[in-house]
C-alpha cells in the first residue's frame, strides 16, 4: 500500500514515482503537502529562478478539417468568423513583435483544407525575413502530420524542409489525452496518441526541441492523466527532446463538450496537476503554468507548487479566449516579472530554448 510518507521519502531519495504513486497523489486530500514536495523538487532543479519569455502568438488560420469537440477556435471555411491571414498580415504581426522586443513567434493554426505546403514555407520565410533573431516555434505534431501528407513527403523530409525555411522548434499542442477511448470522444478526427508520440520522436531525431502538453478537466480520469504522463516520460527517456511540460486546463465555453455540462477546472485541480507533474516527470527540466488557461492568479500561486515557467507575453490569444478563458489577452514583461517577484522568486527572461537572457 502506498502512503504519502513513503512517496515523500522516495522523492527525497530521487527515486522515480510509479503510476500507483501518481494516482495516489491525485486522490490525496492534502494539496499543500503535495505542493511543498513538488516545490522542493523544483528548488533542487531550478533554485529561485522562474522563467518567462517575450513572445507573440500568431494563429494563421482557424479553418480546420478536424473540428475537435473541445475546440471553440476552429471553423468551417464557409462559417462566420472563419479567417486565414495572408503573408502581409503575418509579417505585420511579426514586425510588431520584433519592435516590442519579442524573441519568439509561436505560430499554430487549424488544418486548412486548401492551403498548399508552399504557403507554410512562405510563412516561415516571411517571419524570418522580418527578423532572423526571432525564434519560430511553430506547428504542433498534428500539423506536422498534416503538412507531410499535403507535401507528399516523409515526416523527416517535411521537418528538414520546414527547418530550412526557418522552423526553430515545436510547441507541445495536439497531445490532448492519449487514452484512445477518451481521445475518440474528444477528437475523433485527430491523429492518435501513438502517432503524436512517433512524430515527436522524429522531431527530436531531427535535432529540434519540442514541448509537451496535456489537456485535462474534460472526460478523462486521473488514471488517464498518469497514463499520458507515463508515455511522455518514456519518450523523454529515449530522446531527451522535450523542454517543458504544460498541462492545459480545459475551457468549456462555446465547445461541443459544454453540452455535456463540464465546468471549468478548479484551482485545487490545477495546482495538484501541476505539482504532480513536477513530481512524476522527473526527466523534464521545466513545468509551465500557462497563465492564459489557469488564470494569472493560479499561475502565480503555482510557483509555490513546483512550477518554474510562466510562458510569455502572448499578445493575441484565440484558442483559450474563444473558449471563454477570462485571463487577459496579453501581459507585459514588467507585469510578468512583478508577478514572479511578488511570489518571492527571481524573474528570468529566457529564449525559446531556455537560455537565460535577462534577470529582473
Ligand atoms: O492542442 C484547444 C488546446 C492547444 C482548448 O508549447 C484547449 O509552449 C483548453 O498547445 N481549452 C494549443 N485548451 C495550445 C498549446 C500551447 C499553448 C501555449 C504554449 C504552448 C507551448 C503550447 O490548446 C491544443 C489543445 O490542446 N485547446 N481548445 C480549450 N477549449
Ligand atoms: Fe483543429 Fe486544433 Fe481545434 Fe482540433 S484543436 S479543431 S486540430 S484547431
Amino acid at each position: 500500500m502506498t502512503d504519502f510518507a513513503s512517496i515523500a521519502d522516495k522523492v527525497r531519495r530521487r527515486e522515480r514515482l510509479t503510476d500507483d504513486d501518481g494516482l495516489f497523489l491525485f486522490h490525496y486530500h492534502d494539496l499543500i503537502a503535495i505542493g511543498e514536495l513538488a516545490a522542493q523538487v523544483n528548488a533542487a532543479k531550478n533554485g529561485r529562478r522562474v522563467f518567462f519569455n517575450v513572445n507573440r502568438h500568431i494563429n494563421h488560420t482557424n479553418i480546420c478539417v478536424n473540428r475537435c469537440r473541445f475546440c471553440a477556435f476552429s471553423r468551417e471555411a464557409s462559417e462566420a468568423g472563419a479567417y486565414t491571414y495572408d503573408l502581409e498580415e503575418i509579417a505585420s504581426r511579426a514586425r510588431e513583435a520584433a519592435a516590442q522586443g519579442a524573441t519568439e513567434i509561436h505560430m499554430v493554426g487549424g488544418l486548412h483544407p486548401d492551403l498548399p505546403f508552399e504557403f507554410y514555407l512562405e510563412m516561415l520565410r516571411t517571419v524570418r525575413a522580418v527578423s532572423p533573431a526571432l525564434h519560430i516555434k511553430a506547428f504542433t505534431a498534428v500539423e506536422i502530420d498534416y503538412l507531410a501528407s499535403i507535401a507528399g513527403l516523409s515526416i523527416a523530409a517535411t521537418l528538414q524542409t520546414l527547418k530550412e525555411a526557418g522552423l526553430g522548434s515545436l510547441p507541445g499542442g495536439g497531445a490532448e489525452i492519449f487514452n484512445p477511448q477518451v481521445r475518440g470522444e474528444l477528437c475523433p478526427e485527430k491523429i492518435s496518441g501513438e502517432r503524436w508520440l512517433a512524430i515527436m520522436a522524429e522531431v527530436h531525431r531531427a535535432g529540434l526541441k519540442s514541448n509537451a502538453t496535456m489537456l485535462y478537466g474534460h472526460l478523462e480520469s486521473y488514471a488517464d492523466r498518469i497514463d499520458h504522463m507515463r508515455r511522455l516520460r518514456e519518450l523523454q527517456d529515449q530522446t531527451g527532446g522535450f523542454q517543458v511540460f504544460i498541462p492545459l486546463a480545459f475551457q468549456p465555453e462555446n465547445t461541443l463538450l459544454k453540452l455535456t455540462k463540464i465546468g471549468n477546472t478548479g484551482g485545487v485541480d490545477d495546482l495538484k496537476t501541476l505539482a504532480i507533474a513536477r513530481l512524476y516527470l522527473d526527466n523534464f527540466d521545466h513545468i509551465k503554468a500557462y497563465w492564459v488557461m489557469v488564470g494569472v492568479k493560479i499561475a502565480q500561486v503555482a510557483l509555490a507548487f513546483g512550477v518554474n515557467d510562466l510562458d510569455g507575453t502572448v499578445v493575441e490569444e484565440k484558442i483559450g479566449h474563444d473558449a471563454g478563458a477570462d485571463s487577459p489577452q496579453s501581459m507585459t514583461r514588467e507585469e510578468i516579472a512583478a508577478l514572479i517577484r511578488k511570489a518571492g522568486r527571481e524573474p528570468v527572461e529566457r529564449d525559446t530554448l531556455y537560455n537565460a537572457l535577462r534577470t529582473y
